[in-house]
């Protein structure tokens, strides 16, 4: 069988790096995007492009060069947060940026012939005030944030163009999704790294904003899995992508702590800046689909996660220790 080439766009974070390794493992021919600002700027790598979501002029340079059969889109403004702060720049990149690789992708297929499948990376916020719960691919959106709007916008382009022009486009509806690689910025990295350096004493507290909201939690390296499966389905389809099981970020607080044996409430702090001007107070997701039609399952249960994120946190903490 011929390789096939896939194209990874924010191939650089948390979801790019478990899925390239699994296409890798697969025979695929793995090309990415990264962003100017990504860590390792200006190193030369063949299979790496230059590329921005908020930019649509290079995309089809990158077509011709990579040839690819796939093209999953992770790439994003992702923090929900900060798109508070940036909803213009939020709308452009997350939602607007969706629709600038489908339309790259309908008019290269076009001038060139070759069809190419598109993945969006959807996402649970789109659920935002649920409507009920669990959530499943029939759940109305309601976002709550510049973030979870423009998702829902790309959300409805990949539809649009399943329906319109006949492409392989598919959303997958990923509940959160964590693991050692996971950005900083994020509630489950930045509660692990901080009680890993608390507890060498590089840090002394711990800030938070609202410990009450409720994920559904799962491992990155199994969900990557899904967004694969998805497109080798004979028809292209939505997926919701989740664990089921939903947990506060209080629960996963008492988790990394108590692996350490720290005392949380001495070190934990409030933050009313941390907190969103509206909040996604619970999520839970229904992937009874992806598990019927797809045959997938997540096999990472919430407790290994927190521990496997704490213990990576840890060594990073010793050497960063040690090297003081
Ligand atoms: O870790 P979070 O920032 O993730 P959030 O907002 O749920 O979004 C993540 O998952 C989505 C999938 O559902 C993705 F689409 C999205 O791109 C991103 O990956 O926050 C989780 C919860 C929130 O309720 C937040 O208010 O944790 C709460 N939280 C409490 N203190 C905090 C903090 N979140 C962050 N980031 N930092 C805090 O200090």
């Amino acid at each position: 069988m011929p390789t096939k080439s896939a194209l990874i766009t924010g191939i650089c974070g948390q979801d790019g790096r478990y899925l390239s390794e699994l296409l890798l493992s697969k025979g695929y021919e793995v090309h990415g995007t990264i962003a100017s600002r990504a860590p390792g700027v200006g190193e030369a790598d063949e299979n790496l492009f230059y590329w921005d979501l908020s930019d649509g002029t290079n995309l089809q340079q990158i077509f011709k060069e990579t040839q690819p059969d796939e093209v999953y889109n992770l790439a994003a403004q992702s923090h929900v947060r900060l798109s508070f702060e940036l909803p213009i720049h939020t709308a452009n990149v997350t939602g607007v940026g969706t629709l600038r690789v489908l339309e790259a992708i309908r008019q290269f297929q076009e001038t060139s012939g070759k069809q190419i499948r598109f993945y969006q990376a959807s996402s649970s916020e789109m659920f935002g005030q649920v409507k009920h719960s669990p959530q499943n691919e029939d759940t109305p959106f309601h976002p709550r944030s510049p973030y979870a709007c423009a998702k829902v916008f790309g959300f409805w382009q990949t539809v649009n163009y399943r329906e319109s022009y006949g492409m392989f486009a598919c959303n997958g509806i990923l509940f959160n999704h964590e693991s050692p690689f996971r950005g900083e910025a994020f509630v489950t990295r930045k509660i692990t790294r901080a009680a890993a350096r608390i507890k060498v004493g590089l840090q002394q507290k711990l800030k938070l904003g609202n410990t009450q909201a409720r994920r559904d939690w799962g491992f990155a390296g199994d969900y990557v899995d899904a967004m694969w499966k998805m497109m080798q389905q004979d028809e292209a389809d939505d997926f919701v992508v989740a664990t089921g099981v939903t947990h506060s970020v209080q629960d996963f607080l008492e988790i990394a702590f108590g692996h350490l044996d720290l005392d949380l409430e001495e070190v934990v702090e409030t933050d009313q800046s941390l907190f969103r001007p509206a909040e996604v107070d619970t999520l839970c997701g229904d992937a009874s689909k992806a598990r019927e039609k797809l045959g997938w399952e997540p096999k990472v249960s919430f407790e290994e996660l927190v521990r496997m994120m704490v213990d990576r946190d840890l060594k990073i903490a010793e050497r960063d220790a040690a090297s003081r």
